[in-house]
């Protein structure tokens, strides 16, 4: 039977009004010294998951990076691949990614058939997932390596429907990216836009780096926030970050 568990575990959390924070480490970007750190500020509390993956990852850390961190700490290990060659099981679950903003088929279905086999066999929990990219003010590495184009960050009407189409095809989450080290994060009126379109979970990242800017996604409907660049660039800023969830959260906004 497949694993539901984290999937489940954030439908309740959105049932009671929780919110959750993902820490984003790339393989290939995160350093020793700051890993330590980051793993020391997490096991405090406030971060419900980590995110692993990136657009390339050149290195062959992922699993070195899974089992590390698996042995110091038990915070749920979410695999978050920028391609069919970034899996491992050693991780808890996986994001099966299809990119929903764009028109690229290897990214909607190509890498899929590709991955399907080894999911099918792997113990990971599979969490089917509509990735929609937002225009962030700068070309990132997800636009660059994908080939498509990021939905305008003034369109919330085309981010709504693409949302619902995506919801309606059975996706269990929408992930609304700016994309990793964004200018400018997904405004606060299109996450608003498309919280009150889909009920599925909303997953939110790309550029944000404050708790300011966190509480406020959250407010305007984010389930899930992913923050990378900003705890990869300054690991204390997390202990700031997972304070805010908690506090937030504490409060029963
Ligand atoms: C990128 O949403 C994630 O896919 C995180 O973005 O690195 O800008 O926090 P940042």
């Amino acid at each position: 039977m497949a694993n539901l568990h984290l999937y489940q575990g954030l439908l309740e959390a959105r049932q009671k009004g929780e919110k959750r924070l993902a820490v984003l480490l790339d393989p290939d970007k995160i350093r020793p010294g700051h890993l330590d750190s980051i793993l020391d500020i997490a096991a405090a509390g406030g971060v419900h998951y980590f995110f692993i993956g990136g657009s390339l990852v050149v290195n062959d850390m992922l699993d070195n990076l899974l089992t590390d961190i698996r042995r110091r700490c038990a915070i749920p290990l979410v695999l978050f691949p920028g391609n069919s060659f970034q899996l491992s099981y050693r991780a808890d679950a996986i994001l099966f990614l299809s990119l929903i903003s764009g028109r690229n088929p290897e990214l909607l279905i190509g890498q899929h058939v590709i991955a399907a086999p080894f999911l099918k066999m792997s113990p990971l929990e599979i969490i089917s997932t509509g990735y929609m990219l937002i225009d962030g003010g700068v070309m990132t590495s997800v636009q660059y390596m994908s080939n498509t184009c990021p939905i305008p960050a003034n369109k919330a009407d085309i981010a709504v429907c693409t949302a619902l189409a995506g919801e309606l095809l059975g996706l269990k989450m929408i992930y609304l990216d700016a994309g990793s080290g964004a200018q400018n994060p997904v405004p606060e009126s299109m996450i608003e836009a498309v919280r009150g379109a889909v009920n599925v979970p909303l997953l939110v990242g790309g550029g944000i780096r404050t708790p300011e800017k966190a509480a406020a996604n959250w407010r305007a409907g984010a389930d899930l926030l992913v923050v990378g660049s900003a705890i990869e660039q300054d690991p204390g800023r997390l202990r700031e970050l997972a304070a805010a969830v908690e506090e937030f959260n504490g409060e029963g906004v």
